[in-house]
């Protein structure tokens, strides 16, 4: 069932990432590891993200842990291998005959959103970059900490109504700290921006979160339109940083409008569990990204009450 236009549009910038894939801990990881190792979540689920997220499934989020979906692939990914050195990163999407995709349907105003994040669910971002004639993406890249990374692209195949979220896995060579568990946390100091997040993620339903901007105590009430929406929120989850659905709701803002200090969302999470959150608003020009982590409530392994395709009311 692939009726979720409208959803999988608004889903296309909005990506919970959890990552609880500590597998960075120690020491170094030498150049010659990595380039775009596989996730290893990805093996053998390529038929359960086939099947489609509007099938809800037993398995929780199909999205987001396999790098081909529905006859599309993602390829390797080319970034600079470690960290302070400028290149590029580059990656190409392939179509069911192998050949690059270069029809695209526009959600979320670009073709295709880039989502970079470590494992450990830090150093996020949130980009768009150029496609080529020969349907490869680039865009300028710069590493600030080694790692092994996460890369996320959501996008809407040419002649489709289903997006889709492949993923690859990059590692950066350098020295790694370990990483602890990221702390819960409901409110993040970002550039002189205090966020805080409330509501309740709820395994195997969808919830309303609010998010709510200030700055020196007073409220923002100059949220400026992003990308369509005056906020997204890319939602992980933690131990497989599975993207889940989280879309704002509200209308579509005019250009010009300004909002604030809050901005809701209705997230779909298909397990209890832990997520990492990530919110990006726009305010004067410069857009900003706040971090959260939220627990989920819910029986192990929940299973969604209703499809995504159904459970919006959009
Ligand atoms: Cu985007």
């Amino acid at each position: 069932m692939r009726t979720a236009t409208r959803l999988g549009l608004y889903a296309a910038s909005l990506a919970v990432a959890f990552g609880a894939a500590f597998t960075v801990t120690g020491a170094t990881i030498p150049k010659t590891v990595a380039q775009d190792r596989v996730a290893a979540m990805g093996q053998g689920q390529d038929h359960m993200a086939a099947m489609g997220q509007a099938q809800g499934g037993n398995e929780g989020p199909t999205r987001g842990v396999t790098l081909a979906a529905e006859g599309y692939q993602l390829g390797p990914v080319s970034a600079p291998a470690e960290v302070g050195a400028a290149g590029t990163l580059s990656f190409t999407i392939g179509d069911a005959d192998g050949q690059p995709l270069l029809e695209y349907v526009t959600s979320h105003e670009k073709d295709l959103h880039l989502i970079v994040v470590r494992t450990d669910g830090s150093e996020f971002r949130h980009v768009h970059p150029e496609r080529g004639p020969d349907g490869s993406w680039s865009i300028p890249w710069t590493w600030k900490a080694a790692g092994t990374y996460r890369i996320f692209t959501d996008f809407v195949p040419g002649g489709s109504s289903n997006p889709l979220t492949l993923t690859r896995t990059v590692e950066v060579a350098g020295t790694v700290a370990p990483a602890a568990s990221p702390a819960e946390t409901r409110t993040a100091n970002v550039d002189g921006f205090e966020v805080t997040i409330a509501g309740d993620i709820q395994g195997g339903a969808s919830s309303e979160l609010t998010l709510s901007v200030s700055k020196d105590g007073a409220p923002v009430t100059t949220l400026q339109p992003y990308l369509g929406a005056f906020g997204h929120l890319v939602a992980l989850r933690e131990g497989d940083l599975a993207y889940l659905h989280v879309h704002p709701e509200g209308a579509e803002p005019q250009s010009g409008q300004l909002s604030g200090p809050t901005v809701r969302f209705a997230a779909e999470a298909p397990t209890s569990g832990r997520y990492l959150l990530y919110f990006d608003f726009q305010i004067d020009g410069a857009v900003h990204s706040a971090a959260f982590v939220l627990p989920a409530d819910g029986a192990p392994g929940t299973q969604p009450a209703q499809t995504p395709g159904e459970s919006h009311g959009h």
